[in-house]
């Protein structure tokens, strides 16, 4: 089978597992070829920590695409996910120079949680973000982001299909061909996922045994393993299905943890092994 490849553009925050330092080895471990684009560097995440440092690589993009271009290598996938304040219309530049007519653009606006942007964002990145979601082949929001990108209320005591429903219609108003709205809370111990694409009449949804606890990045590693499980050609459910159940063995494997520990983040190393075999299995 031939090598899929695919292309991140993501901050490398070194400490506490998100972005590409969840990317890069999650892909690679589902046999994805991964080239990484830090578009900044960060001494750690910026949710949970006191502070960090943020070192803005934006002018280092379009140089880096320009030698790529010289490779005219094909992208199975473009992957973007948090991105700085003024970094979307740039990544968007290096989209167009590089994603051909199979190139998936696989969008996560990771930009908020628990109803609040991170910090330091403003108003202005949700509109650039959604230049980004308009282009998108596949969304992967949280239910913060979806509201934020759909300029409604952040509600999540809302759990009815017919309330994603219309909210999944509203995203998909702006332009990406799909949309999942991922890590919704339930009424019960569950969590939910529902998705729609253009044309579809009914939304679908997914829904897994939640376990306690809130886990930084736990969004990027779903949506790193989601995609990885697609390229290898197993299907939309079957991959969103699997990459839940990784996440939920990642989140096993860091209950017990002190808070300290668990601030860096899921300890989703030790349960590649998880993810691998349900990949073989698959197959
Ligand atoms: O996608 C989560 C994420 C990624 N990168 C940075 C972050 C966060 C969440 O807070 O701060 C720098």
């Amino acid at each position: 089978m031939k090598q899929k490849r695919a292309l991140v553009f993501e901050d490398y925050s070194c400490m506490g597992r998100c972005s590409l330092t969840v990317a890069l080895p999650i892909l690679s471990a589902l046999g994805i070829e991964t080239i990484g684009f830090p578009t900044a560097v960060l001494s750690n995440h910026t949710s949970g920590f006191k502070s960090w440092t943020f070192t803005d690589l934006t002018n280092e993009i379009l140089p880096s695409v320009e030698k790529w271009k010289d490779y005219n290598h094909h992208f199975d996938a473009i992957y973007t996910g948090y991105l700085g304040n003024g970094q979307v219309a740039i990544v968007q530049k290096a989209i167009s120079l590089l994603k051909d007519k199979d190139t998936l653009l696989f969008v996560d606006p990771a930009m908020a949680d628990s109803g609040k942007l991170y910090p330091g964002f403003n108003e202005a990145h949700i509109e650039e973000m959604k230049e980004l979601v308009k282009a998108a082949d596949l969304i992967v929001p949280n239910l913060s982001e979806a509201a934020l990108l759909t300029h409604r209320p952040y509600e999540p005591e809302k759990s009815n299909k017919a309330y994603f429903a219309s909210l999944l219609k509203d995203l998909l108003e702006i332009g990406a061909k799909k949309a999942l709205i991922t890590g919704v809370k339930g009424k019960k111990e569950e969590i939910g996922m529902y998705y729609l694409a253009q044309g579809d009449k009914n939304v679908s949804s997914y829904s897994g045994k939640a376990l306690p606890g809130k886990f930084h990045g736990a969004g990027d590693i779903f949506a790193s393993a989601f995609l990885g499980l697609l390229l290898n050609g197993i299907p939309f459910d079957e991959s969103l299905q699997i990459a839940g159940n990784f996440v939920k063995e990642a989140i096993k494997d860091t209950l017990g943890c002190d808070a300290k520990e668990v601030s860096y983040g899921l300890r989703f190393e030790l349960a590649l092994p998880y993810l691998i075999k349900k990949l073989e299995k698959n197959q």
